[in-house]
Parts: C-alpha cells; sequence; structure tokens
C-alpha cells in the first residue's frame, strides 16, 4: 500500500467539527465607525513604534463593512464552525452596560444569523486581546473590579445572542494578554512590569471568567444550553537533555508557567501549580521582595474557577526544548520565577515568525497531556496554523504540508491516544493583522490584497486542501439512505 500523507478523514467522529478562526481587531476595522470607542490595540496602534512599521487594525480585512465576503470565503471552505470575536468597545462604547451600541449589535446580530442560515455553527471569544481603552484607563486587567465588568459584558452577550450562539469561549490566551501585554509589553498595553502584574493580570482574568461561567450556569444554561470555555494557549515542552534530571523538572515548571497557570485552577486542583508558588516564593526571599504576595490566592468570597470549563479550548502552535535555569541568579521576571530557558531545536523549521517553530507532532503529545492531566475533557483545538512572511505564495505548499502533517497528528490523538477531541479551528480564516507583526505575517487559508482597496479574498492552496478534506468527511459520514 502507497503511504499516504492524508490522514484517514473516516478517524474523525461523524460530527467534528472543522472551523477557522478569527479576532474582532485582527479583520474588523471599521475602528472608529457608529460608535465604536477604542480599544487598547487602538492605542497601542496609534502610538508610534509599537507596531511593525507603524501599521494598525483602522482599516485590516474591513470586515465590519465586508462580512459578505468573509461569509463567501467560509462557504467555499464548507467550514461546519465558524469561530469570530466580538469586539467589547464596539457592542459597549463605554465599556458598561449603561449604553448598547445598536449597530454593534446588529453588525455580530447579522453575522450570527447568516452562519446559522448556512448551517455553520457559531464559536464566539468575548474578548481577543482587545479591552476598551476606557476600562484600561481605570486600571484595565490590573483592576480588581475588571472581573465583575467583564462578568457584566459577558451577560449582556449572553442574554442578546446566546439564543443562537451555543459554543462560548470568554478570553482569548490568558497567558499571552498578561506576558505580551504586562510583562515584556510587546503587546497592547505595552506594560513593562516584570514579575509582578504578570500574575495580577492572570489572575483577574481567571476571576472574570469564572465569574462569567457561574453567571452562564446561573442564569442561562438551563435556557440556552450552550457551553462556555476559556482558550489556553501552550506549546509543548521535552527537556533538551532528557538524562538530566534538572532539565526534567524543568521541563514540568514550563508546561506549569504555560499551560497549568491556567488549567490548574480550572481542570486540576482549584489553585496555581506547586511549582509556581515554590519557585516565585524562594525567588521572592532570594530577591528580598517583600511587596506584597506576587501570585495572588483565589478569595473564598468569590467564586472560584474550579470546574468552570464546559470543555477545553487549546490554541497551540510550537514547541520547545527545556534547559533548567533555576541555579542562575534571581531576577525579578516571569522567566526568572520559571527557572527554565525555551530553546528551539535546530531541526525544527521554523514559520514565519521567529517563534514559530513547526512541530505537529507536539500537538498530539499536548492533547495526550491535557487528557491525562485536565481529567480527560472534551477538547477543541481553537487555534492553530502555520505563517508566511515575505513573497506571497498563493501555492503555499509548506502551509499544506503542516496541516497534513498536523491532521495526521490529530487524528492519532483521537484513535490512539482516545483523546476527546471534538474540533478543529484553523488559525486562520484569512490573512489579517498580526498584531505587533502588523500585515508582514499571513497565517490566512485566504489571502487578502492589503494593497487593494477591495481587500480581494483568494483562496490559498492550503484552502483548497482543506476544503477537500472536509468534503471527504462529510461524505464519508453523510448517514446512509
Ligand atoms: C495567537 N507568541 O496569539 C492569537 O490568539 C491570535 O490572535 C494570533 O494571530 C495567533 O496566535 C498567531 O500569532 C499569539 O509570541 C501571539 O508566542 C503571540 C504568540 C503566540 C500566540
Amino acid at each position: 500500500m502507497a503511504f499516504s500523507k492524508n490522514a484517514r478523514v473516516e478517524d474523525f467522529p461523524s460530527d467534528f467539527a472543522w472551523g477557522a478562526a478569527t479576532a474582532a481587531y485582527q479583520i474588523e476595522g471599521g475602528w472608529d465607525t457608529d460608535a465604536r470607542s477604542p480599544s487598547i490595540w487602538d492605542t497601542f496602534c496609534h502610538s508610534k513604534g509599537s507596531v511593525y512599521k507603524d501599521q494598525t487594525g483602522d482599516v485590516a480585512c474591513n470586515s465590519y463593512q465586508l462580512w459578505d465576503e468573509d461569509l463567501k470565503c467560509i462557504q467555499k471552505l464548507g467550514l461546519t464552525h465558524y469561530r469570530l470575536s466580538f469586539s467589547w468597545s464596539r457592542l459597549l462604547p463605554d465599556g458598561t452596560t449603561r449604553f448598547v451600541n445598536p449597530k454593534g449589535v446588529a453588525y455580530y446580530n447579522k453575522v450570527i444569523d447568516d452562519l446559522i442560515a448556512n448551517t455553520i455553527v457559531p464559536m464566539v471569544t468575548l474578548n481577543h486581546f482587545d479591552l476598551p481603552q476606557v476600562l484600561e484607563d481605570c486600571g484595565g486587567w490590573k483592576s480588581p473590579e475588571i472581573a465583575e465588568l467583564f462578568d457584566s459584558y459577558a451577560q449582556f452577550c449572553f442574554k442578546t445572542f446566546g439564543d443562537r450562539v451555543k459554543l462560548w469561549i470568554t478570553v482569548n490566551e490568558p497567558y499571552i494578554c498578561a506576558k505580551l501585554g504586562y510583562e515584556t509589553g510587546l503587546f497592547a498595553p505595552g506594560i513593562k512590569e516584570p514579575g509582578t502584574s504578570v500574575y495580577l493580570v492572570g489572575h483577574n482574568i481567571l476571576r472574570a471568567h469564572a465569574r462569567a461561567w457561574h453567571s452562564y450556569n446561573a442564569h442561562f444554561r438551563s435556557l440556552q444550553g450552550g457551553k462556555v470555555s476559556i482558550a489556553l494557549n501552550s506549546d509543548w515542552a521535552e527537556p533538551l537533555d532528557p538524562c538530566c534530571a534538572e532539565d526534567v523538572a524543568a521541563t514540568q515548571r514550563y508546561i506549569d508557567f504555560n499551560l497549568g497557570w491556567f488549567a490548574c485552577p480550572i481542570f486540576g486542583t482549584g489553585d496555581y501549580p506547586k511549582s509556581m508558588r515554590s519557585r516565585i516564593e524562594i525567588q521572592n526571599l532570594e530577591l528580598g521582595f517583600t511587596e506584597g504576595p506576587r501570585l495572588p490566592k483565589f478569595s473564598d468570597d468569590e467564586p472560584k474557577p474550579f470546574g468552570t470549563a464546559d470543555f477545553f479550548a487549546l490554541n497551540y502552535y510550537t514547541s520547545r526544548k527545556v534547559k533548567d535555569t533555576s541555579s542562575r541568579p534571581s531576577e525579578l521576571s516571569f522567566t526568572g520565577d520559571q527557572g527554565a530557558e525555551a530553546i528551539i531545536d535546530p531541526s525544527w523549521p521554523v514559520s514565519g515568525v521567529s517563534w514559530l517553530a513547526v512541530v505537529p507532532e507536539g500537538l498530539r503529545k499536548l492533547l495526550k497531556y491535557i487528557k491525562d492531566t485536565c481529567n480527560n475533557p472534551a477538547i477543541y483545538v481553537t487555534e492553530n496554523g502555520f505563517s508566511q512572511m515575505g513573497p506571497v505564495e498563493l501555492e503555499d505548499v509548506d502551509r499544506c504540508r503542516f496541516y497534513q502533517d498536523t491532521r495526521q497528528e490529530v487524528s492519532k490523538a483521537i484513535k490512539d491516544d482516545g483523546v476527546n477531541l471534538k474540533g478543529y479551528f484553523s488559525w486562520s480564516l484569512m490573512d489579517n493583522f498580526e498584531w505587533a507583526d502588523g500585515f508582514s505575517v499571513r497565517f490566512g487559508l485566504f489571502h487578502v490584497d492589503f494593497s487593494s482597496a477591495e481587500l480581494k479574498r483568494t483562496m490559498y492552496r492550503s484552502g483548497r486542501e482543506y476544503a477537500a478534506v472536509i468534503k471527504r468527511h462529510r461524505d464519508c459520514t453523510k448517514p446512509a439512505n
């Protein structure tokens, strides 16, 4: 039998979700159209020197005007699911439910209704990095009040759209939001407060998420019957030297500080990983840090994160080899606390962006790890993809290869490892505003011509292949008449 790179579509459950994902700020544009107020990403992009070539999401793919074009792309792929995010400051321009922007509500109503009319299931993320600037001005994710504000926003969305939206993600990637936004400052709001704010922000995101999940559970679940989770990103990691006990321990710490930081409170012990508590304690002593507990405690006076996810939403992009650095001089930073250095194996190809080493087998291993450590949850891969940089290649053979390899690994996770995988969302439906990298990095299944006023969408070869896979799967799982 000839060896085929293609995963057997028969190995995927008949109700498997084949999706693609986007995020509001990355595609919508219309940044000041109708009553929308700025988010932290508008402010960040408009301050010079923050983003590649000072590019902005002011227009992006102009999906606020061109939703019909996006829908055509979704239809051409034959997706069963589409993951989008809401712009909080488009729906609630002052961040609160005191004023609702009817144009924002109408826009998302149309998107959702069109999806449903085409039997495409929407999955909606309530906040994908773009916190309203008015809330940032009151402390943003660093302020304890944000949990209640987020909860009101979430309840407003459940009330307004929950009759049709049954899959909700509260917050996208708390790890990236906290670390790049408040530790390294590479993302909005561009705050550089190493070793302190990162944990506070992570904590407040967990508090906000927990409140929203509990609100859904108490007031909407019985009527609407949907599911709520939070999208956690994580690398897979292995020791640089598997025979070195320190590297092995550092690898576990690396995973604990990435995935475990949010997964343990929700799916595990209900608290942060022990390795986080102990490393931060050690560093505090060594650094003589006495200004409060850095890694906060979950209070008994409010909803706790434990059990607040109806499925596991995983964003996976890459893997690392890990070397122990815990004996190095202490440094007040997240990486210092972690006591681990992450290395890209030289044998791994690197895609468009420097951090994205292409390691499809890492996804299978991470899925198995989640199965084993998070009580075998239902899992959706809510993001996974491959970036291109430089000259556009519509015949994107490297991306095609990446997706083929990934589907192989995913099918093994389902079939051989017994992972309860419900679906897979490719990042992204189309090229878009790639945060600090602006438009220099392309992740799409559709190419977007950012130099043309029409922002024309053209299917990449990888999009054609994805459409063919989805069709084959649909054909082989069609109920016999
Ligand atoms: C995710 N990193 O973010 C986001 O959810 C998407 O909005 C984004 O476009 C996609 O991945 C591709 O980057 C990340 O630096 C941003 O490691 C940065 C990193 C990882 C994920």
